[in-house]
């Protein structure tokens, strides 16, 4: 895995790309190729697109499970860079952090104290949306990239259904507001399933996956709610993630997703 980093003319640089169109493990960035006619000397990165598994299994830090020992814990953004682990089948050294009581080691590799951190490199590198993108970018196959204008489909149903959770007055429009994000997302799966970009499963599917899998367990434990029947679409949508290996693999127990929102609920 390296990136490579070379001054060339436009001359140059066609002959470059041609070199590489044979191998197929790299691809050639120009996105500091401006103009195309310009002899000035100018930067191209070639970056490795090796699909090539690490040699070493990668370690990332994920939440332990608060209820029972050595089981992952219910933090929807740790589950989301496992699973796009899985999904790319991607060896990895999983790290279980009680976040309640966080030992030295993790404070000095995630300053912030959060989860989920993966080691690239030799770096430690925090936050899962910089996470999965690095591992797209590093281990491009099987490409699970989501178009950016399909990118935030689904993503307002987080903070929706929090809000609804938090709720103490069951008039207050909370349930509504998710109802709308649950309703609009079951249409558009209907239109364009039955993932998000189609018929392949993307980085957007993994993302929400885990959030909808929290929606489920703490509205039914503490709201005695669920989905309506009437969103079929959004209901098999649920059904085909959560009965993926990957996500199987990557689940939180339902008393750890209990208890993590126990706080939120009774503060
Ligand atoms: N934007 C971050 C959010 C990560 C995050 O909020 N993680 C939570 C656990 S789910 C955390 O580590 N919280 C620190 C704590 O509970 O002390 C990401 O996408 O990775």
């Amino acid at each position: 895995m390296s990136t490579v980093r070379i001054q060339v003319s436009a001359c140059a640089l066609s002959a470059t790309v041609n070199h590489l169109r044979y191998r197929p493990n790299y691809v050639v960035s120009t996105s500091h190729f401006n103009n195309h006619f310009s002899f000035k000397p100018l930067r191209v990165s070639i970056v490795s697109m090796s699909s090539v598994p690490p040699s070493e299994p990668l370690e990332v830090v994920v939440k332990a499970s608060i209820t029972t020992p050595n089981k992952i814990g219910d933090c929807p953004f740790s589950q989301r860079v496992l699973l796009t682990l899985e999904e790319k089948h991607l060896p990895y050294d999983p790290k279980l952090v009680n976040l309640a009581n966080k030992p030295e080691w993790f404070l000095e590799i995630s300053p912030e104290g959060k989860v989920p951190v993966i080691k690239f490199d030799g770096k430690w590198v925090p936050d899962s949306d910089v996470i999965t993108q690095t591992l797209e970018e590093k281990y491009p196959s099987p490409p699970l990239i989501t178009p950016p204008e399909k990118a935030t489909i689904g993503s307002k149903i987080f903070s929706t259904f929090i809000g609804f959770l938090k709720s103490k007055d069951s008039n207050d429009g909370t349930e509504q507001a998710l109802l709308n994000e649950l309703s609009s997302f079951n249409d558009y799966i209907k239109e364009n399933g039955p993932f998000i970009n189609g018929k392949d499963i993307s980085a957007a599917d993994l993302s929400l996956g885990p959030k909808l899998y929290h929606l489920e367990i703490a509205l039914g434990h503490y709201k005695k709610w669920t989905i309506p029947d009437s969103l079929t679409f959004l209901k098999s949508y649920i059904k085909d993630i959560f009965s993926r290996e990957s996500f199987i693999n990557t689940r939180a127990q339902p008393q750890d997703v209990i208890e993590g929102w126990r706080p939120k609920v009774e503060g």
